[in-house]
């Protein structure tokens, strides 16, 4: 998919068609201290706070997803899975970070022991059986038709969540500087930018801030306008 096709110049980074969603800011992911963190997934709250307020500033919805695991579940090391226990539903891990802004709908996912990688569907690891979340409906009732994605884990929860939304219609722009992977293996979070970028996914640094605080941080790399980014995406999409 083209950028142009997806954000035409005459179209803002964000409008009242678009949501912006963020991905499990949750503090066993984000903190050092969670029993699953990223590393340098804190990095990622500074970013998506100024994506957050742009969004809201032009009218955008944002909405937030939490990994909310019982106690007991499948999905976790200790019960047949393979992870650590994390997220688990009423516990300082699940809850979302306290620097997170948090001004709109937060979907939780995986309550009932499924594997919910994808803001969008759940897996029951049992059945296989695909279950959606409120999500799409959520975005639907409001005419969105497309979404901005960010947060954490750039290899699990934010490749489903946007894979997920480019396979329902949206068309998906991934916010590079709002992600961080957990790289089980090296190499795991930029197969997964890859992974999106080939199902459609639009990659850019950021929409919010750029110019300022990007590009101090590091010259050249910050995203500039809208209508800049709109050039560098059209060839960088590859369509
Ligand atoms: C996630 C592993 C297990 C994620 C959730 O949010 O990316 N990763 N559960
Ligand atoms: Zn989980």
């Amino acid at each position: 998919m083209g950028y142009a096709r997806c954000m035409p110049e005459t179209r803002p980074p964000y409008d009242p068609a678009t949501a912006l969603l963020v991905v499990d800011v949750q503090n066993d992911f984000a903190d050092p201290a969670g029993s699953l963190s990223v590393r340098d997934g804190a990095a990622v709250i500074p970013v998506l706070a100024a994506e957050i307020a742009a969004a809201l500033a032009a009218g955008a919805l944002v909405a937030y997803s939490q990994d909310w695991h019982p106690a007991v579940t499948p999905h976790f090391a200790k019960n047949g899975g393979v992870w650590p226990a994390h997220c688990v539903m009423q516990t300082w891990g699940a809850e979302l970070h306290p620097d997170l802004p948090v001004t709109g709908h937060v979907v939780r996912k995986g309550s009932n022991g499924e594997d919910g990688y994808s803001a969008f569907t759940m897996r029951d690891p049992l059945t296989g059986e695909t279950i959606e979340t409120e999500l799409h409906d959520l975005l639907r009732r409001r005419d969105v038709d497309r979404v901005v994605v960010g947060g954490l884990a750039t290899d699990y929860c934010v490749a489903e969540t946007a894979i997920d939304a480019l396979r329902l219609g949206y068309a998906t722009i991934l916010l590079r500087d709002g992600i961080r992977a957990v790289d089980l293996e090296p190499g795991d979070g930029d197969r997964a930018i890859e992974r999106m970028r080939a199902a459609g996914a639009v990659i850019v640094e950021r929409l919010a801030g750029a110019g300022d605080e990007a590009a101090a941080r590091s010259p050249g790399a910050g995203a500039g306008s809208s209508a800049e980014l709109a050039a560098d995406e059209t060839g960088e999409a590859g369509s």
